[in-house]
């Protein structure tokens, strides 16, 4: 039985379900660059390259394994530019009597897979992704019957399941959540560390060109490149942020500096979600730095629960709604995505501070996602579909079983509120108290209204008035009604105008 596994782009680990039981001298494993993948959104410059180069490295360490690798170049003029057709041309040259893979981290692509065997007449075998803490069936059993479904509770389980930071039976500490001591401000003068830097080998160099050729018009800064690309590498980025910035993860979780893309926070994002580190190692790390007394208890908490808790959690809701999660638009947002959510050409600092950094990084934390880009999303009724296909494109780390939730469930509270339990909507007063931005914003945050304003106040307003129907129930958003009821009618009215010239101005792409 000569089997041929099939090893995607974010697959790229010897722990692998398709991986377990290859036969040296019989099997094939494929890997493939493809135009399809490569441009069914088109994924910034520095995404692919990472993605391409890791691919590269991986499929070199396979061989020197003695593996039978095959691998497809995207500039190889055999290449047949989509993944079926790659899988076709093996079988079409080798002797192949049954395909195996691991489960794809996109709905689309497990539908894609689904019409395989029938079309290909050989067996296709889809194995579970064990790289994850808590498989499908497990998490749908835990969130059946639940009308919401709260990560906080998901992951207390997850905590006793595996036994992380507890201690007979109790979380260390006693409690299971620290986030209270998490949303410092940044203070003045942080020494915050320099990033993980890994310089462009051979290879790389190799894929930059080809990337610069091929996909020149994709948005993003291709160079400087610096990203890990091999597990090695990815273990050392590890390890310098335990050392370095996890001590101060939890603090300043929150908080955002101007030009200071990295903050405290790890970057392995990238490399968790492309298999060059697994998240119980990662998890370990942290927990183990703690038990040496080198972290404090809530940097350790904070940063497993990311992993351990919203990780694992946004992965079971995707997969556990789709395909009709990606339908949401419980707020029936509409509008465009405004221009300068690509060229970072706004007035509004904290907009284009966040844009410019992804554009460079192909890289932002997660409250610049949250709080600011994300929030300007909902805030201004962005639609889903269009806000969905901006975070897949621009993050090195976007696939869809994560990036969706995030957005469809988290920014733009369009499931409803099945994933998260109120809009995270805030007015400029939010992003001045966690971030030096609107220092050097044209804007003033202190104003409410008039052209001076900032407009998340007023756009803050906009949303609560003409969401009511859909969100005055929610108990977390009583407040918020009986604030916007005391209002006059004078400055509701000054809100729409406001707003509307806000709106009026986007749509015609003026600058704002
Ligand atoms: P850290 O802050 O150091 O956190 C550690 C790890 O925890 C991350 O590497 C990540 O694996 C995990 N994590 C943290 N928060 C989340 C979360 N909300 N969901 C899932 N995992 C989480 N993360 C992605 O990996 N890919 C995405 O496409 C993605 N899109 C997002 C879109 C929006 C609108 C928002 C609000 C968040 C998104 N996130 C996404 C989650 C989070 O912002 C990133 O995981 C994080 O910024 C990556 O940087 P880091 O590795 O430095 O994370
Ligand atoms: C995102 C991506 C890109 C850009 N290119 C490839 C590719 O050439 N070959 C491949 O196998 N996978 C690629 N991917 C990842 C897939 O599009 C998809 O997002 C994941 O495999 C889902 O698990
Ligand atoms: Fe952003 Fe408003 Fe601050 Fe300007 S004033 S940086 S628009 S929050």
């Amino acid at each position: 039985m000569n089997t041929l596994r099939v090893i995607l782009a974010d697959q790229l680990s010897e722990t692998l379900t398709s991986l377990e039981d290859a036969v040296k001298s019989k099997d094939w494993i494929l890997l493939c660059e493809v135009e399809e993948e490569a441009t069914y959104v088109r994924h910034h410059k520095k995404k692919l390259a990472f993605l391409f180069s890791a691919m590269r490295h991986f499929a070199k360490e396979l061989q020197e394994k003695g593996f039978q690798v095959l691998y497809t170049k995207l500039d190889d003029p055999e290449n047949r530019g989509s993944l079926f057709s790659e899988v076709e041309r093996v079988l079409n040259t080798h002797p192949i009597d049954q395909i195996v893979l691991t489960h794809p981290g996109e709905y689309r692509l497990l539908k894609e897979i689904d019409t395989w065997e029938e079309k290909l007449n050989v067996p296709v075998e889809v194995r579970p992704d064990t790289r994850f803490l808590c498989s499908t069936e497990e998490f749908g059993r835990w969130a059946r019957g639940r009308k919401q479904l709260r990560m906080e509770n998901f992951y207390r389980e997850m905590r006793k399941k595996h036994s992380i930071l507890m201690e007979n039976g109790q979380p260390v500490g006693g409690e299971w959540n620290y986030d209270s001591e998490n949303r410092k401000p940044p203070k003045e003068g942080l020494q915050i560390p320099s990033p993980f830097v890994n310089k462009p080998d051979e290879i790389t160099k190799e894929v930059i060109e080809l990337i610069s050729k091929r996909f020149d018009s994709h948005f993003g800064d291709l160079e400087p490149f610096y990203f890990a690309v091999t597990r090695k590498q990815a273990l050392s980025a590890l390890k310098l942020f335990v050392e370095e910035r996890l001590p101060s993860f939890g603090d300043y979780q929150d908080a955002m500096v101007q030009n200071e893309p990295w903050m405290y926070h790890s970057h392995l994002s990238f490399y968790l979600n492309t298999g060059l580190l697994l998240p119980l190692e990662c998890i370990q790390a942290a927990e183990d730095a703690y038990q040496a007394g080198k972290v404090p208890l809530n940097a350790t908490e904070g940063f497993i629960r990311q992993i351990l808790g919203w990780r694992e959690f946004v992965r079971g809701i995707y997969w556990l709604k789709m395909p009709s999660y990606a339908e949401k638009n419980y707020l029936q947002a509409d509008r465009k995505l405004p221009e300068f959510f690509w060229t970072g050409e706004t007035k509004m600092n904290c907009l284009k501070q966040c844009v410019l950094e992804t554009k460079q990084n192909a890289y932002a934390h997660h409250i610049q996602r949250l709080m600011v880009l994300g929030n300007f999303a909902l805030l201004a009724g962005i639609h889903p579909d269009e806000v969905n296909e901006w975070y897949l494109i621009v993050y090195a780390d976007a696939f869809e079983w994560v990036e969706m939730p995030n957005v469809t469930g988290m920014i733009l509270f369009a499931d409803g509120g099945y994933l998260a339990s109120k809009p995270y909507a805030a007015s400029g007063n939010y992003i001045h108290k966690m971030s030096d931005y609107c220092k050097n914003c044209t804007y003033k945050v202190s104003k409410k209204s008039g052209e001076e304003a900032c407009p998340f106040n007023y756009l803050y307003w906009n949303f609560i008035g003409r969401n009511r129907k859909k969100l005055e129930t929610n108990h977390r958003m009583q407040m918020m009604y009986r604030t916007y009821d005391r209002m006059s009618e004078e400055k509701k009215s000054t809100i729409e105008r406001d707003s509307e010239a806000f709106f009026n101005t986007i749509e015609k792409e003026e600058p704002i």
